[in-house]
Order: structure tokens, then sequence, then C-alpha cells
């Protein structure tokens, strides 16, 4: 394959789906059937999977107690950091091709070193993306979406587009300008913006103002470049409260959608949800994805999660069903999540130390997603359980005063003399219960 013959997942053959395999056999899919057809749509279009490079090709399980713990064979056999990056991109796509996903994602410096000068670097990231697109013409696997690292190297410590000098703003648009050419370059289908040191760790030193309307400047040269580039892709923002920072700008999702409608910039971007940061800005799991999804931004999904006894990023893989439906959900809702997809923002514990706990890892996610996509496929064919909830919102359909409300019209005037007749209104119950029962069933 593209120059190499190596193999470095030797022992795994491309993973089948098999409905029948047995409760220990890890290597198979049980549920996920990548061209069975759901709701109209095959389950791969519905779910679009993407393995990301960094964690997955990255992570050697490090953490701030301890050193590597994972042994990965194509970081050992090449002595210069190109010729290791490409190994490392060839077991990617090995990887990738065995475990039948269709995307992937990647930061500029997690395929390419980073050289001592911008033209070293940008270099380095020439030569691996001609490999990357090698590989992408044999394997026909494809770039779900690329962006660029902002947050590593330590000229960035004080912010990128938010940092307060003007030259160290500069070095990030042009290391953004060229994740943007490359990802376009490899058909990417969206453009994610992380802002890891986009915020502040005191407010003592810190001109909030100044900071935001840096990083609307940013965010609307990154249109432009978009555009004189001819980039289709989408543009998306991912939203995370903290961590590095003490304070993250892009906060939440109704943080980001309040700054895009802001800054005029709402129209050029949609957000990718990492419900892991959810958790951390202290919200449900599911509740980020349904609030941008219920004002069309919704763009894509790092599928992940954390650990409520922990509350740190700690990025693992989604397999629990209840939380991968409340995702499916909302995402059939609104029709699927194309050009975005569930990128597997995840690393496998840095105790998981077989190669293959690589494939184990995502096996059982992918499959916990398309047995969550199977059962809120009967929640929607049914129909029964969104009508529930419509009911509760009947009185402003079914009355002239609430089809008054909802039509802008009322006044305090009006509504003041409607009470004044009609009194106190009866006791509802909420049926919270009710409702957990009923999606309870629908997870039989
Ligand atoms: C960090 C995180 C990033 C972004 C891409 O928490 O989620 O990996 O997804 O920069
Ligand atoms: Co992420």
């Amino acid at each position: 394959m593209s120059g190499s013959t190596k193999e470095f997942f030797s022992g795994i053959k491309p993973i089948k789906y098999n409905p029948q395999a047995a409760a220990d056999d890890v290597l198979v899919f049980k549920h996920y059937n990548q061209d069975e057809v759901i709701l109209g749509k095959p389950m791969h279009e519905w779910l679009r999977f993407a393995v990301c490079f960094w964690h997955t090709f990255r992570g050697l399980g490090a953490d701030m107690f301890g050193a590597s713990t994972l042994d990965r064979p194509w970081d050992q056999q090449q002595s210069d950091p190109v010729s290791i990056a490409k190994d490392r991109l060839r077991a990617a796509f090995e990887f990738f091709s065995k475990l039948g996903v269709k995307y992937y994602t990647f930061h500029d410096r997690d395929i390419a070193p980073e050289g001592e000068t911008i033209e070293e670097t940008e270099r380095n990231l020439d030569e691996i993306v001609q490999l990357a697109k090698q590989l992408q013409k044999e394997t026909g696997i494809k770039c779900l979406w690329g962006t660029a690292n902002l947050f590593a190297n330590p000229r960035y410590m004080n912010g990128a587009a938010t940092n307060p000098d003007a030259h160290v703003f500069a070095y990030a648009a042009a290391q953004v300008k060229k994740a943007m050419e490359v990802t376009h370059e490899l058909g990417g289908e969206n453009y994610v913006f992380w802002g890891g040191r986009e915020g502040y760790i005191t407010l003592l030193n810190t001109d909030v103002r100044k900071e935001l309307d840096h990083f609307a400047a940013f965010l609307r040269m990154a249109v432009e470049h978009k555009k004189k580039i001819g980039f289709k892709g989408q543009l998306l923002i991912e939203p995370k409260p903290k961590e590095p920072t003490k304070h993250q700008y892009d906060y939440d999702a109704q943080t980001v959608m309040g700054f895009l409608n802001y800054y005029g910039l709402d129209k050029d971007f949609k957000l990718n949800i990492e419900p892991n940061h959810t958790t951390m800005a202290g919200h449900a799991y599911e509740h980020d994805v349904e609030m941008c999804s219920r004002y069309g931004m919704l763009g894509s999904i790092d599928s992940n999660t954390g650990d409520s006894s922990l509350g740190w990023d700690t990025d693992q893989f989604p397999m629990n069903l209840r939380d991968c439906a409340f995702l499916m959900r909302t995402i059939i809702a609104q029709g699927g999540l194309a050009p975005g997809g569930l990128n597997f923002d995840c690393k496998v514990r840095r105790e998981s130390t077989n190669l293959q706990d690589m494939f184990i890892a995502h096996i059982g996610a992918m499959d916990c997603f398309a047995l969550a996509l199977r059962k809120m496929a009967r929640l929607f064919e049914e129909k029964k359980y969104d009508a529930l909830v419509q009911q509760r919102y009947s009185s402003y359909a079914n009355t002239d005063i609430g089809k008054k409300i909802e039509s802008g019209k009322a006044t305090f005037e009006e509504l003041h003399a409607f009470i004044k007749k009609n009194g106190e209104p009866s006791k509802t119950s909420g049926e919270q219960e009710k409702y957990e029962a009923i999606f309870n069933r629908y997870l039989d």
C-alpha cells in the first residue's frame, strides 16, 4: 500500500457484522450493519462515523502523573519525524479500513511534525498531505474535518486569536490559512475551530471585550479565506467551558450561538458538539446537541463521554445506550448530520494497552450508536412519544389566546384581561416519571 507493504494490525481482519455474535466476541459488530436501511437511509449515512487521528494515533497514554503506557509499532520503525509520520498515517488508514469507517479527522500538527520555521512546517505538512490524498484514493476513506492545533505550542500560551499580542494573532491566522487549504485539498467536508486557549486564566489581566472582538475578526477572515479558496465545507465551532483555560469563551452551545449572532457570523458557522464538554459546562449529556439542533445549528458531534464521578475531559468511548439514544433522537429529528458526522474524539484508557483495544473501543461505541439508532427509529415510527410531548403544548394550538401568543399579536393588557375573566389556570402534571418510563420502553 502506497510504497509500503507493511501491515501494522496483522492479527486483525476486516470487522464484520454478525447479529448472532456471542457476548464475548468483541471484534465483530452485533448491531452496526452499514448498508441496512433504517428510516429510509443506510445506517452508515445516519451515523457517519469518523476516527480521530490525534487520540488514536498520537495518544500514548501519558498523563500528569505518569509516562506513556501504550506501545505503537508505527512509532518505532523509523528514525526521522517525517518518515514516522508517514508510517503512522499508513497504520491509520489500515485501521480505518479494517474497522469499516468512512471518515477520519485530524489536526495539522497530529499528522505532520512542526519544523523550525513556518516554511519547513508547511513543507512537512504538504508531504504528508500528498500521502494522505493517495491513501484516501486507495481506500475510499474521506476526511470529515480538519483543524489547526492552536493550543500546544508555547507561543499560544496566552491564547491564539484572543492573544493580547497581535504577532501571535498573526501566527494563528497563518496557521489556520494553511490548515484550511490542506483540509480543502483533502476534500474535507467541514473545518473545525476549537479554541483551547481562547479564554482567560484571570480577569485581572484580561480585556474580555477586546479579545472577543478579535476572535470575531479572526473568524471573519476565515470566512473570507474559505470563499477565496473555493472551500465548500461547513465551518464549525466546538464549545468547551474550560480546560486548558480556566474560562473558555466558547462556553457552551447557547453561548456560542449568542456570540455568532452578535457578530453576524451565524450564517457562516454551525456547532460541533462534544457531549463530554457539555457535561463539563454543568449540563445534561444531551443538552447542547438538542439546544443547537433546535436552532438549525447542529453541524457535527464529537461523540465521546466523560465520567460523572470525575468531571474533567476524560474523552471516553461512548458505551452507554441511554446517552447514545438521546443523541440519536435529536439526529433523527433533524434528518441526519451530513455534512457532519459522529467523530470519535475518544481515547482508550492508559491501562488499555493491547493494540486490539483500539478496535474493541471503536467497535463497542459504533455498535452502541447503531443499537441506539435502531431503538430510536422505533420511537419515531410509532410517533407516540413526540405526540405526547406536543400534547403538553396543545393550549397554544387549540385556544384563541394560545394562538394569539404564538403569533406575536398578544399584549400584556389583553392577557391581564384574560386572567381577570378566566382566573387561575388548572394544575397540570409534568409527568416526568411517565416520560422516563416510556423512554425506557424504547430502550428495551
Ligand atoms: C479538546 C477537543 C479537541 C477538538 C479539536 O477537548 O475536543 O480535540 O475536538 O481540536
Ligand atoms: Co472534540
